[in-house]
């Protein structure tokens, strides 16, 4: 914390599950914070924030914010009314005790929690729950697992170079990612790469903000990337552009062998592309060194996502661009993991269930089942897949508690809401997996009305539960925030990364350790020390819409708030989920412009607005995630799993827009 004119400036880090990971400044004033900008005193940082850190501030302060615990009469009717601390951890501690007698087990007590807030203390709950014994808590992620696996098959490990090497790249392939919209700082580094001569090319199902600003822009068929990277490997094989280092690669002959085999007929299909666009990127590929590609999430949440990933890293290594600055392949950085997290207390004993289809598997567990339910960091209401599915199983819970600070569709049908603090009211320490920022959020303002942070909320209703029962929780109830950072931050962590201890983050952000140019030497993470190349499997192809339900469904994360986030712009927000069509299957199905509409498949039907637009593939609807008021939009998508995914996160990935529908009138 510093003095500037007459604010007390103090350091934050924006903890969202995000690309960019800000380090922030708050500017506080008689007990109010004023405004909040980027802290660029950390190299890469930008003094800017995006349009959703705008809105940070408006959270701490919405009128709709929920800064008393409270209790629902009956789950879903909105019937709620205040309580005090003492109750709401008097009804839980009970219920934890009696399901606990109940069943002999802990296992009836389950977690769901995920990336409302990254911060290292906000791993309490998890804390929590393992001092209580085995409980269930769900693994896997929705954002990214294909992928991380993928990079780890390949090269052993996950890391990206800073966005700041991009301007040595020749050719940077943004691929199934809207930096536009999800990562704005790294469209600086991509608009300095530009003035610098770099070619940019967008491969994007959807015309998106980040496809305007590029030279190039390839419209494909949603899940044919696949087919695109062995076309690609095709055309440069023959062109004798592609290079072996056996002595640092494992598997590239039979993998040239198949692909070599692949019929070029088919994969051009199946992309939905002439020949000589694929042709034309070939070349480019060919003559521009370093080449660039940011793999996006967005690009891996189809069945063959993580396939499609390992593809393109193979791409990047056979034309000579992994280990040059600049180039290489950008996906995501799991530096952060390596940390030890002591808070908590993993156990060999937990039972894990699939974050991405936690509906199914709630309802199979029997072996106890799952009877209370707690929620953090998460509006799975909204959020989830299967979602009809989700909404049937949330029947056989006996208590559900969502720890938030708006009322999420979750929290409407929860028994007990916990007002938790924002990242301006408490301290932590938080990096992220993109960018390598880490930093501190330490307590502008005290909490906001009886708001409490998630790691007080463990700490009080471990001391409630051990009064009820002695010896229920181990959980460290007596260490403050500082000895507890101390320990997420050991001395040999801290020397990593140029810090004398977690103190100096008061100072400035620090960057966790990484690579500055990833795998330079050729060395890579597997114990022999070679890139991995992966084998194409037999069946390749896309899923494709059908004739019943024809069109695909693709829900991005949109521009100005994350994930289902929309809390401080509720009001405004549309009430059904506006859908975009080209308008000519729309006039086809005799749908007007800006008139509601039902999008339906197999799984569920919604209520929709539609929303002409000809940028669109003729089979296509696009509808940014989580915009509407109602929601839903999850009831049509069955989860179906990726590929890969398990081995890093326990649970395979989610191909979220492999989601087949169809559309028509009201009426
Ligand atoms: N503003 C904002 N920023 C965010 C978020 C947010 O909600 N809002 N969410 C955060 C989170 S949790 C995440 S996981 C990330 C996600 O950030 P991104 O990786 O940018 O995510 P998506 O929006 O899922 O998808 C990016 C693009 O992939 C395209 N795409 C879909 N299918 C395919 C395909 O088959 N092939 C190709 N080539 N492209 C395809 C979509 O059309 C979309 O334009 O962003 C984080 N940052
Ligand atoms: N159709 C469709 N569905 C999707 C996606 C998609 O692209 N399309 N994307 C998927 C992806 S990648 C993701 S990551 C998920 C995201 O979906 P969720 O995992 O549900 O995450 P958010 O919507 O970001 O909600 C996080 C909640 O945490 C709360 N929160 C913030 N800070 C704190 C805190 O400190 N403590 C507590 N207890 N709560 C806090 C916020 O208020 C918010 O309500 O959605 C998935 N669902
Ligand atoms: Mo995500």
């Amino acid at each position: 914390m510093f003095h500037q004119d007459n604010y007390q400036v103090t350091r934050h880090i924006c903890p969202r599950n995000c690309y960019d990971s800000c380090p922030m400044l708050a500017y506080t004033t008689g007990g109010r914070i004023e405004k909040i900008t980027g802290d660029n005193s950390v190299p890469g940082a930008s003094s800017h924030l995006c349009a959703k850190g705008e809105q940070i501030l408006a959270q701490v302060y919405h009128p709709k914010r929920i800064l008393y615990p409270m209790r629902q009469k009956k789950r879903g009717s909105g019937r709620w009314h205040r309580i005090s601390w003492t109750e709401a951890f008097d009804l839980i501690a009970q219920k934890i005790i009696s399901l606990k007698e109940r069943y002999g087990s802990t296992l009836p007590l389950c977690l769901n929690k995920y990336s409302g807030n990254f911060g290292l203390l906000h791993y309490a709950p998890e804390g929590l729950f393992n001092s209580l014994g085995p409980t269930t808590q769900v693994c896997g992620t929705p954002c990214f697992s294909s992928g991380i696996d993928a990079q780890r098959l390949d090269f052993g490990g996950n890391k990206t170079m800073p966005i700041e090497q991009l301007r040595y790249a020749r050719l940077i392939i943004l691929w199934g990612v809207n930096p536009a919209w999800t990562s704005i700082h790294t469209m600086t580094a991509i608009y300095n790469a530009k003035q610098q001569g770099a070619k940019v090319i967008v491969i994007d199902p959807v015309y998106t903000e980040t496809a305007h600003k590029a030279d190039y822009y390839i419209q494909l068929r949603p899940g044919s990337d696949t087919a695109l990277a062995i076309l690609l490997l095709q055309i440069l094989d023959k062109r004798q552009a592609l290079h072996v280092d056996e002595q640092h690669v494992l598997g590239a002959q039979p993998l040239l062998m198949s692909i070599r085999k692949a019929r070029q007929a088919e994969l051009l299909a199946a992309v939905d592309q002439p020949l000589a666009t694929v042709e034309f990127l070939a070349g480019l590929i060919a003559d521009s060194q370093p080449m660039h590609i940011w793999c996006g999430f967005g690009l891996q949440r189809h069945i063959h996502g993580g396939l499609t990933i390992r593809l393109i890293d193979v791409l990047s290594l056979l034309t000579g661009n992994i280990g040059l600055p600049g180039g290489g392949v950008n996906f995501a950085d799991t530096g952060m993991w390596d940390f030890p997290q002591p808070i908590i207390g993993r156990r060999p004993d937990t039972r894990f269930i699939n974050i991405n289809n936690f509906a199914h598997e709630l309802q199979q567990l029997t072996d106890p089942p799952v009877k209370f339910l707690w929620v953090a960091c998460r509006d799975p209401l909204r959020q989830d897949m299967a979602l009809r599915d989700l909404r049937a199983a949330w029947q056989d819970l006996e208590l559900v508690v969502t720890a938030d600070k708006f009322m999420t569709k979750t929290a409407q049908m929860s028994d007990i809401f916990l007002p938790v603090t924002t990242e301006f009211e408490s301290l932590d320490v938080f990096g992220g997996y993109f960018r390598h920022f880490l930093g501190i959020n330490e307590p502008a303002i005290p909490p906001r009305g009886d708001a409490l942070s998630d790691l007080e909320i463990a700490r009080r209703l471990a001391v409630r539960l051990n009064d009820l029962a002695p010896g229920t929780s181990n959980f460290p109830v007596h260490k403050n925030e500082s000895e507890l950072l101390d320990e997420e931050l050991p001395p040999e962590l801290c020397q990593q990364m140029g810090l004398h201890s977690w103190h100096d983050l008061y100072q400035k952000p620090a960057l966790f350790p990484h690579a500055e140019i990833p795998w330079q030497d050729h060395s890579f993470a597997h114990t022999d020390g070679k890139f991995h190349c992966c084998e194409l499997p037999a069946d390749l192809r896309p899923l494709l819409p059908s004739s019943a339900f024809p069109f695909h469904l693709i829900t991005p994360h949109v521009q100005s708030y994350i994930n289902g986030q929309n809390h401080t712009k509720l009001e405004s927000a549309s009430i059904y989920p506006v859908v975009y069509i080209h308008p000519q299957p729309a006039r086809e199905r005799g749908l007007t412009n800006n008139h509601p509409a039902i999008m339906e498949n197999e799984y569920g039907s919604l209520t929709v607005t539609i929303k002409f637009c000809s940028d669109l593939a003729s089979d296509i609807l696009l509808s940014a995630q989580g915009t509407s008021r109602h929601g839903g939009l999850n009831v049509l998508n069955p989860g179906r799993p990726t590929d890969l995914g398990s081995l890093s996160t326990g649970a395979p990935g989610v191909a979220i827009y492999d989601v087949f529908v169809n559309i028509r009138t009201l009426s």
